[in-house]
């Protein structure tokens, strides 16, 4: 069973052979430190949004509705579905949900198992920006739980607030500039260290980091104190002999990485962007932004 700390599985109600879900794209007050709230757009109250658990060759139908100011779709990351169903209403026979409509996603799902995700693809420019994503896994129905123990899935993300000096923190509830370039918090699941979630694991567990990446950056992910095989790239498992050992990843923009390793070093162990400003929440000197710990408990 996949975690996404900090962020529910999207529950689905089974008829008829189909997994019906809902998802909502709304504006969200959203928390991404204890004194930091950040007006967002999200899905279903949460950005990221919830996450989407299926099997291959589920039927799934997916009603996303428009609560946003502006129309919306949603894309469906990395699976294959029908052209009808992917979401780019400026290119594709995809449509376009207005404001106060919504639209049925469905299709089969044809990929392997792997790691996906989902997000805006209509006015990508401002509501990718914004908050809307999320991740979709495909879980492996054949993995046993001697195969892996934790399995986590880790959503990064990076936002520019209005409205702050550099170099400092102030308490308030702060407006995306989704235009800027540049930005001044980094996530994981949504959140920036020192409120991002720890990740608890057990000796001799073996555990896997699945890591999506929809902004405008990318990321060097280090882990410290282990080494870890890259068992899959984009959703697609990758073949033990072409596995390397390594400690540091890039989690480069619209990809998905799977990592997977053996908890053999007790400890508190940080896990992080390794770009120093990805550290840190808007310049300030203190451990911040797209950090988090692996945790022996
Ligand atoms: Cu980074």
């Amino acid at each position: 069973m996949v975690i996404t700390p900090n962020i529910p599985n999207l529950p689905y109600i089974l008829k008829k052979g189909v997994k019906y879900f809902n998802l909502v794209a709304e504006p969200v007050k959203t928390r991404i430190l204890p004194q930091i709230y950040v007006n967002a757009w999200g899905y279903n109250g949460l950005t990221p949004g919830p996450t989407i658990c299926v099997y291959p060759g589920d039927y799934v139908c997916i009603r996303v509705y428009n609560k946003l100011p502006q129309p919306t779709s949603v894309h469906w990351h990395g699976l294959d579905i029908p052209n009808i169903m992917d979401g780019v209403p400026a290119i594709e026979p995809s449509p376009k949900i207005n404001p106060g409509c919504y639209f049925d996603y469905h299709f089969k799902i044809t990929n392997p198992p792997g790691t996906h995700m989902y997000h805006s693809h209509f006015y990508t420019v401002v509501q990718d920006m914004m908050g809307l994503e999320g991740g979709f896994i495909i879980l492996d129905p054949t993995e046993s739980k001697k195969e892996i123990q934790r399995d986590y899935y880790l959503m990064l993300g990076a936002f520019k607030l209005k409205g702050l000096k550099e170099g400092i923190i102030q308490e308030g509830i702060y407006d995306i500039d989704p235009f800027s370039n540049m930005a001044n918090f980094f996530t994981i699941n949504g959140r920036c260290f020192p409120y991002t979630s720890l990740l608890p694991v057990k000796k001799d567990e073996h555990v896997r980091l699945r890591f999506g990446n929809i902004g405008m950056m990318n990321h060097p992910i280090h882990f410290h104190g282990h080494q870890f095989y890259e068992t899959a790239m984009d959703g697609n498992s990758i073949r033990k002999e072409n596995q390397f050992l390594k400690n540091t990843i890039l989690i480069s923009s619209g990809t998905t990485r799977d990592i997977e390793f053996v908890a053999n070093n007790r400890g508190i162990w940080p896990l992080h962007c390794h770009f120093p400003h990805h550290v840190s929440n808007n310049m300030t000197l203190p451990l911040g932004g797209m950090t988090t710990a692996v945790v022996y408990k």
